[in-house]
C-alpha cells in the first residue's frame, strides 16, 4: 500500500543519523541509469522521484551503527546537452562519473564533465567508472589515463552482469561520507555564502562596496 510516497521519503530524513547526496555523471547512454538500478535492486527499499529534470533515488543503508540516507541524483536526459544544471552540483558529497568502453567519445567528453563538476563542486570525491565491460572483456587489459592523471579513483564495472557495481557505490557512500565529516564543505559553504553576501551589498549601494574594501584592504 503507497500511503503518499513523498511524505514518506521526508519522513526517512528524520530517523537518518546522516544525509549524503551521489550524483552521476557522463554522456547519454553511457548506463548510468541502469548502474544505479543494478545497484539498488540489491538494495533495500528504492523509491523513485521523477521529474522531467532528474530521477531521485533514495537509499538507506547502515554504516558503522549509524543510519545513512543516501540521495541518488540521475539525470534525466539534461546530459544531451553537455551540461547540467546548477542545482545537480549544489551541495553533493560525491560524484560517479561513467564512460562507455564501446565508445571512445564518451570517455573523451570526461575532462569536460570534470571540469563542470569542478566549477560547482572542487573538492568533492570523484570515482571514474568505465561501464560495459561485459561486452568486450579485453578492454580491461586497456589503460585508461585520465582518472590517473587527475588521482582519481577508477573501475571497471558492468551494470548488465552487474560486475564491480556494489562495489563502487558502497565506496561511493564511504567517500561522501568521510567527505562530509571532513572536508572543507563546511567552509564552502560559508564561503559562498560570504560571496554572495558580498554580491549583494555591493548591489545594495556603492558606499557600501567602498567600506567593504577598505576593510579587505586592511585585513
Ligand atoms: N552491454 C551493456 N549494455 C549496457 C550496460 N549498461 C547499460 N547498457 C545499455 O546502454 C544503454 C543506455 O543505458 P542507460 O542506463 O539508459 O544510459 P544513461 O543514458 O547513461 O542513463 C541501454 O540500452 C542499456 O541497456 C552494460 O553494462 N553492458
Ligand atoms: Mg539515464
Amino acid at each position: 500500500m503507497d500511503s503518499g510516497g513523498i511524505s514518506d521519503l521526508d519522513l526517512d530524513k528524520y530517523d537518518a543519523d546522516e544525509q549524503v547526496k551521489i550524483i552521476c555523471l557522463g554522456d547519454s547512454a553511457v548506463g548510468k541509469s541502469k548502474l544505479m538500478e543494478r545497484f539498488l535492486m540489491d538494495g533495500y527499499r528504492p523509491q523513485q522521484l521523477s521529474t522531467y529534470a532528474l530521477t531521485l533515488y533514495k537509499y538507506t543503508t547502515t554504516i558503522n551503527g549509524q543510519t545513512v540516507l543516501v540521495d541518488f541524483w540521475d539525470t534525466a536526459g539534461q546530459e544531451r546537452f553537455r551540461s547540467m544544471h546548477p542545482s545537480y552540483y549544489h551541495k553533493a558529497h560525491a560524484c560517479v562519473m561513467v564512460f562507455d568502453v564501446q565508445r571512445k567519445i564518451t570517455y573523451k567528453n570526461l575532462p569536460n564533465w570534470y571540469k563542470e563538476l569542478r566549477e560547482y563542486r572542487p573538492e568533492i570525491p570523484c570515482l571514474v567508472v568505465a561501464n560495459k565491460i561485459d561486452a568486450d572483456i579485453k578492454v580491461t587489459q586497456k589503460s585508461f589515463n585520465f582518472a590517473k592523471k587527475q588521482g582519481l579513483p577508477f573501475y571497471f564495472v558492468s551494470a548488465a552482469d552487474g560486475t564491480n557495481v556494489v562495489k563502487v557505490f558502497k565506496d561511493a557512500i564511504q567517500m561522501a561520507l568521510s567527505y562530509k565529516k571532513n572536508s572543507s564543505d563546511f567552509m564552502d559553504e560559508v564561503m559562498r555564502e560570504l560571496e554572495n553576501f558580498e554580491l549583494e551589498s555591493k548591489e545594495e549601494s556603492s558606499d557600501k562596496e567602498e567600506t567593504q574594501e577598505g576593510k579587505l584592504d586592511s585585513a
